[in-house]
């Protein structure tokens, strides 16, 4: 192993070593919650060598006698954004990978009878969090969140906080050392102080049942509850008042009939009010109820089958060339997807923040949700695999209340082997040990052309774990065909659903030219290879979604190309300004006809 490789993955782990205190299970719908932001501006001291935390600059020291000096001070140096990326906030970090340190201070006035969490939507990639000169928590992966119990930790006025934050690419991480997109570093989003009673509903799941029309189920848990209290559910609409009493772990079960329900969907995005109460807690939120199955070769959405026009998007504004983190972003990105004519979103590559995740739903989007399990992973390293099932769980945890849900994904382009298998299967398990109603999906790029048969063939036997089969295939890019479109005929994954998960090439926005030829990254050849992919796919009998790759160009180091790429992946239907390229007209005419 190289040494440098060595160095990182020593700095990962001593990052990671277990701290005695550890991030704990989350507190469902913490936007529903009384909350205290700690948004804003941080003070920040870059730590390339990472000599803070042996300085114990979380201590924040003040020199007091003659001979004392400190090499440090949180005051009066960087300050940056949170939430937000380091990398577009100063030029100097557009490329950095290490250690930044953040800090913060905030008063806490005392709430007698509650309980207080430190709740972090996401920090990129790896963090230790300190409060007052001591280390309470740390987590690892960068898109999902976590939250530390604070109460009886803080005071009044003036707490310190310090977060160190690492975004070192390691072979052991997830993604791990190479992913086509930016690796943006920092507190990427919101972080909040969460108050809630003592004894409080900390979690719960509210759906419609799988083959039921009219049957919801809800599983409640409290914190800090006796057993015996009391849980219930309401639904003004519904006319819903459904009691149950929780056993000695805080768990209750309801399940309850309700008349009238009108089911979400993409045409209509209904949303009930729905609240949760217990002892003197009380939290409510706009919950969606609808049925997704797959029967055969069909994914049947309320009972009717449903076809899927999808684009994925990453989690970044191209004209800020920073990650996207608000709801006023959420509203950019979204809205440039129902233009397009979408039903689905898939959120590429990774759990995206709440705010896209609530709106599409309001907007009437199903989602496809997936954790970077994107090439490279090590399948073999047994932490790898306990790190990805925590970051399943977070993801699931956080979003499956949002009806819009429709797919998690466990997989992007993995190639067989049997620890890739076991790894996967894990992940399975992962998700349906929390919800078995949504559809498991993962996508593959091992289609290939059989010359003796004349067809696209795939042969992975994982797909047989799967509800649905997606295939990534790049057919006038990457591949050159084989066949003329029109004789692109596919066997593969026949019995079950399957979607194409991404497709296209690119084309720098303005640029004109031959509508044969790739080199030329003109508009007019990535309209050309939209026409023969579109007409590819009638000869895809089991094609039940497509989902063009991608919605708009983003940044990615993969892309050398001095003129036609300068560090943008180009296969956007809407350039990094915003402006729409040709295929994107195509695109949109082919979602109007289905
Ligand atoms: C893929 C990956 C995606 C890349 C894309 C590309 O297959 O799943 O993350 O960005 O290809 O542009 O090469």
């Amino acid at each position: 192993m190289k040494t440098l490789t060595k160095f990182a993955i020593t700095l990962a782990l001593s990052f990671l070593a277990v701290t005695g205190v550890r991030a704990q299970d989350l507190i469902a719908n913490v936007y529903g919650r009384e909350m205290q932001s700690l948004n804003g501006k941080w003070d920040a001291v870059v730590d390339l060598y990472d000599q803070g935390r042996k300085n114990k600059i979380y201590l924040n020291r003040k020199p007091e006698g003659k001979t004392d000096f400190y090499e440090y001070a949180f005051e009066n140096g960087l300050r940056l954004d949170v939430p937000s990326d380091w990398n577009s906030q100063t030029p100097e970090l557009k490329y950095y990978e290490g250690t930044v340190w953040y800090a913060r201070r905030f008063d806490a006035p005392r709430q007698d009878g509650r309980r207080l969490f430190l709740h972090f939507g996401a920090v990129s990639y790896r963090c230790r969090v300190y409060l007052n000169g001591e280390e309470i928590g740390s987590h690892e992966g960068g898109f999902t969140p976590f939250q530390i119990e604070v109460t009886g930790r803080l005071k009044p006025a003036d707490n310190f906080l310090a977060v160190e934050v690492n975004n070192t690419r390691t072979p052991d991480a997830i993604p791990a050392m190479a992913f086509d997109w930016w690796n943006y570093g920092g507190i990427t989003r919101d972080v909040s102080l969460v108050s809630v009673p003592e004894a409080f509903v900390e979690d719960y799941f509210i759906r419609l049942d799988k083959d039921s029309a009219d049957r919801i189920s809800a599983d409640v848990r409290l914190s800090g509850a006796p057993a015996g209290t009391s849980v219930l559910v309401e639904i003004p609409e519904l006319k819903v008042r459904e009691t149950a009493s929780a056993d000695e772990r805080g768990a209750a079960a309801l399940s309850f009939r309700v008349k009238n329900l009108k089911r979400w969907s993409p045409e209509d995005p209904k949303l009930y009010r729905v609240i949760v109460s217990a002892g003197r807690d009380r939290v409510e939120e706009m919950i969606g109820f609808r049925n997704v199955r797959v029967e055969g070769e069909d994914i049947y959405l309320n009972g009717a089958p449903v076809f899927l026009k999808s684009v994925s998007f990453h989690e970044e504004i191209p004209q800020r060339m920073g990650r996207a983190f608000s709801e006023s972003d959420a509203v950019m990105l979204l809205s440039e997807a129902r233009a397009l004519g979408c039903n689905m979103i898939r959120l590429a590559h990774y759990p995206q923040n709440e705010y896209i995740v609530r709106l599409a739903e309001k907007m009437g989007f199903m989602l496809w949700e997936e954790i970077p399990i994107w090439q490279g992973i090590d399948f073999a390293n047994d932490a790898t695999r306990q790190k990805a099932g925590r970051m399943i769980r977070e993801m699931v945890g956080r979003d499956r209340n949002r009806c819009a849900l429709t797919f998690w994904g466990v997989a992007n382009e993995t190639q067989p082997s049997e620890s890739r298998n076991e790894f996967l299967r894990y992940l399975i398990s992962c998700c349906r040990e929390l919800d078995d109603t949504r559809l498991i999906v993962a996508a593959f790029d091992l289609v290939r052309f059989d010359r003796d048969r004349q067809l696209f063939v795939m042969d992975d036997p994982f797909i047989e774990a799967l509800d649905v089969v997606a295939v990534n295939k790049y057919m006038g890019w990457y591949h050159p065909w084989p066949v003329t479109p029109d004789r692109a005929v596919w066997d593969v994954a026949r019995g079950k659903p399957l979607i194409i998960s991404e497709f296209g090439g690119e084309a720098l926005y303005g640029q004109h030219g031959a509508a044969d030829t790739a080199s030329s990254w003109s508009e007019e050849y990535q309209e050309a290879l939209y026409r023969d992919n579109l007409r590819m796919f009638e000869n895809i009998p089991n094609l039940r979604g497509v989902s063009p790759w991608i919605l708009f160009d983003f940044r990615s180091p993969f892309r050398f190309h001095p003129t036609n790429q300068e560090g943008w992946n180009r296969k956007g239907l809407v350039s990094d300004r915003g402006y729409r390229k040709k295929a994107w007209y195509l695109m949109k005419a082919y979602y109007d006809k289905r």
